[in-house]
């Protein structure tokens, strides 16, 4: 009998195997069988944040994209800041059913093109060379695919079939190399700090052979390599915690033609179909609302014809409370959509959805459940990011007080790595590298790195002036001292924390426009191997004044300077249009913090007042007309600030002069900014607008027809997140100027989207907010604790061309899916609150 079931066992896997189709070429320009994509460059390397692990051959294994980077590199484990290829060709050849790539690096002028093409189950991928790596590359150049580590660790691989297991942690050998061999990195930067030893570190390999078999005891993941040449196995986090495994072969020297060639085959389980993904809103219902799960499905799943909500019993039994039709919505890019509407069930409680074989985690329905969407935001991630302070939370540091050496003015004609640069003169009174006073006060960690951004802090202190004048939010949770330089979280002072945010934003701000005598463009990292810091950002810099007549890592008698060249850098370069938001903000700040520091009230005023009144006229008499075309798109709402901040006419006379113009070249762009002058402006004013919030309804209106969820989803390489509170803002503010023709109903869509129901997976993308299961890892500056900064808004869904989304929750490093912003967070707040008082009306 035994016998018997075996024999059938392996013929009806012998019969599954030969019936699962080989990979094919198809319609848009990558090779796939079921469970399998192999993409080759449609995501090319770009450069701008270099290598982002999201570009050159790149496996989508069982819908989860485990395997990237596949191209010619120049280190064994490539750094977001080393070298990546040009693609200089991509040929896709629908009859010989190969894909052709061309790369080059143009600093070495090497030439390289990469060929891939199915054999089988599996890819040939070979590089071919016209001309011989060049002299100074040999032994570098080599061809590398990346593996997801959080995919791989713990689960074993052979070599030649002799057993090994993936490491959960980077633990694997190294050596040192004279920094002299060192490939060059981005833009001649360097990552590491080599501790004045003149030496980089390069990781040795885990293993070599001439088979891999990746993943043997997980059929999802598991993956054959195989080579004439010998491949080796890094472990790219030894030098980078964002690092993956990289398997590579070194190009050999001195030949041409077909120089390196590897079998590559990703296992499909047979008859795979991905797990439908249920989305629902992790924060749950308010009985009266709408209530659409939307389940989105494998093009092979068969739809399930009905959908369950079950209700958790006070006793802990379960029961089901409600059944439905399930209604196909159709296709949206690679999975199919359809529609589950539960709106009949408002009886307060505890919930659960079934659909097919899926349980969901549970959710609450109760006139409640929004109360306290904002609460992790403005009470721990906000406080988190104020820099020149330590921010203490109960028995933790979350960070020491940073920076405390201050800034030096940035050289002029600085490229730096951050998109910013100085330009060929430092437009202040300091020389290069001179200390500019007062500078390290205030001001808001960019996102998760540690530079000030002014433009993003300033419109921080936009958004945070907004709340304040929307919606006086007295909420006291926060403990700040602007003398002690010390904060603390959850501890009552007796100030409302929103003034104490703008405050400590405004005191960096006017701090730069006193002491540098306009805005700077950023306040940031002088040298690469701290920019990439993670953790206390206390110790990114030495808190020493740099003294470049002491060596390196030398220190003064005194204690007080160092000949460490860690100072952070002020990049000066004027940009009056800069210095015109900055006026606009420091207007505003002015009347918000009168009462309560009057002192730097009246600093911010004059600030305002002055920079006005030079931008304008640097402005004016540009005639390279370089600042005007910068600075075009937010006059109108500009306008509308300085008329509500000092009620002079000429003012309201700039914004009703833009508004409409603004409203028919970019309708929706508009119609937010719009909407916000209701309240200072008469009812002609409002009557006018309404043709426009027409319109803006049938946009709303045509976003179900565009996608499942029917809210603007980006296709950038920033996730739409913001996009995507800008809209539920907008929306509610439409809504309560003219219910009449924006329903309620629509107000719901942007939170559902937000705490779970999206593509991928039903996590809510705000850190700890949603009840079952919110987001687990976050890009924040814990991010090499795979951990979160709790009120963070994930960018959330990236896209990746031709037609995956994803949005990694075992992984935290790529930025365009999980960082975190202070604007976008500060928006996340506006957002929040206008929802929670938009139910209340
Ligand atoms: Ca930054
Ligand atoms: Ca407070
Ligand atoms: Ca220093």
């Amino acid at each position: 009998m035994k016998r018997f079931s075996l024999f059938v066992a392996v013929l009806l896997a012998a019969a599954c195997q030969s019936e699962a189709p080989d990979l094919q070429l198809n319609d848009l320009g990558y090779f796939e069988r079921q469970g399998v994509n192999v993409l080759v460059f449609s995501n090319p390397f770009s450069g701008g944040f270099n290598d982002e692990k999201n570009s050159g051959i790149e496996i989508i294994h069982h819908g989860v994209r485990t395997v990237q980077g596949g191209a010619v590199r120049l280190n064994v484990t490539p750094e977001q800041w080393d070298l990546v290829p040009t693609m200089t060709s991509r040929v896709v050849d629908t009859l010989a059913q190969t894909i052709e790539v061309g790369m080059r690096f143009n600093w070495y002028d090497f030439d390289s093109r990469v060929v891939v093409e199915p054999k089988g189950k599996a890819v040939e991928i070979s590089v071919w060379l016209d001309k011989p790596v060049p002299e100074v590359l040999a032994g570098e150049a080599g061809f590398n695919l990346e593996f997801l580590p959080s995919q791989y660790w713990n689960k074993a691989y052979l070599v030649d079939g002799k057993p090994n297991r993936f490491p959960r942690y980077a633990v694997s050998d190294t050596k040192v190399r004279p920094n002299a061999e060192k490939v060059r990195q981005f833009k001649g930067y360097r990552t590491y700090d080599d501790r004045g030893t003149g030496e980089f570190i390069e990781p040795l390999p885990l293993s070599e052979g001439h088979e891999f078999l990746l993943a043997p005891d997980d059929p999802e993941r598991m993956v054959k390599v195989t080579s004439g040449s010998e491949i080796r196995l890094y472990d790219g986090r030894m030098l980078a915690q964002n690092g993956w495994y990289v398997l590579r072969t070194v190009l050999p020297a001195g030949q041409t033609g077909k120089v390196v060639s590897w079998t590559v085959e990703p296992n499909a389980v047979p008859g795979w179909i991905r797990e439908p993904n249920v989305g629902f809103s992790q924060m749950g219902y308010v009985p009266d609302q709408p209530k659409v799960a939307v389940i989105e499905l494998d093009k092979k799943d068969k739809v399930q014809a009905k959908a369950s909500v079950w209700k958790v019993e006070a006793d802990g039994s379960e029961r089901e409370a409600f059944s439905g039709p399930v209604k196909v919505w159709g296709d949206f890019f690679k999975y199919n959509y359809a529609k589950f509407d539960f709106t009949k069930l408002s009886e307060p409680g505890v919930y659960f959805l079934k659909y097919g074989d899926v349980r969901t985690g549970n959710f609450i329905i109760d006139p409640s459940v929004y109360d306290k969407i904002t609460v992790a935001t403005s009470d721990v991630w906000i406080p988190v990011h104020m820099n020149h302070m330590a921010v203490h939370e109960a028995y933790r540091l979350w960070h020491g007080e940073p920076f405390k050496e201050g800034y030096l003015q940035a050289p002029p004609s600085t490229d730096h790595f951050d998109l910013h640069g100085q330009g060929p003169t430092t437009d202040t009174r300091f020389k290069a590298l001179e200390l500019i006073p007062g500078l390290n006060v205030g001001g808001y960690f960019d996102a998760g790195d540690f530079d000030i951004e002014t433009g993003s802090n300033i419109s921080v202190v936009m958004n945070l002036i907004t709340l304040w004048e929307r919606f006086r939010s007295e909420r006291d949770e926060t403990f700040v001292s602007e003398e002690q330089r010390y904060v603390e979280l959850h501890r009552p002072d007796g100030v409302p924390d929103i003034l104490q945010y703008i405050e400590h934003g405004v005191l960096n701000l006017v701090a730069q426009a006193e002491q540098i005598g306009h805005m700077a463009q950023t306040l940031s990292n002088s040298v690469l191997d701290n920019y990439h810091h993670l953790g206390d950002a206390a110790g990114i810099t030495d808190g020493l004044h740099y003294d470049p007549r002491l060596k390196p890592y030398q220190k003064s008698a005194d204690g007080k300077s160092s000949g460490t060249p860690d100072d952070m850098w002020a990049f000066t370069s004027r940009n009056p249009g800069l210095d015109l938001q900055a006026a606009t903000m420091f207007a505003a700040a002015s009347r918000v913090l009168a009462d309560r520091n009057p002192g730097l009230a009246q600093r911010a005023l004059k600030q305002s007042i002055r920079l006005d009144e030079e931008a304008t006229k640097l402005m004016a008499a540009d005639t390279t007309g370089r600042f005007r075309r910068r600075n075009q798109g937010n006059s109108f709402s500009t306008a509308l600030q300085l008329y509500v901040s000092t009620k002079d006419p000429k003012y309201l006379e700039q914004f009703t002069a833009g508004v409409w113009p603004a409203l028919e070249r970019m309708p929706m762009g508009a119609i937010g900014a719009a909407l916000d002058a209701i309240p200072y402006l008469d009812d002609d004013y409002k009557e006018k607008l309404r043709p426009y919030v027409e319109k803006y309804r049938d946009y709303i209106l045509s976003l179900e027809e565009q996608n499942p969820y029917g809210v603007p989803i980006g296709l950038g390489n920033w996730a739409g997140g913001g996009q995507v509170t800008g809209f539920g803002t907008t929306v509610c503010n439409a809504h309560r100027h003219f219910p009449d023709i924006v329903g309620k109903e629509h107000i719901y869509k942007a939170p559902a989207w937000l705490f779970g129901c999206h593509p991928y997976h039903n996590y809510s993308w705000v850190a700890a907010v949603g009840a079952a299961r919110p987001k687990q890892v976050f890009y924040g500056n814990n991010r090499a604790d795979f951990s979160f900064i709790p009120g963070n808004m994930a960018p959330g869904l990236l896209f990746r061309q031709p037609d995956h989304f994803e949005n990694y929750d075992d992984w935290p490093f790529l930025w365009g899916q999980n960082e975190g912003t202070i604007a976008g967070n500060t928006g996340y707040l506006i957002f929040g609150e206008t929802f929670r008082n938009t139910l209340l009306e």
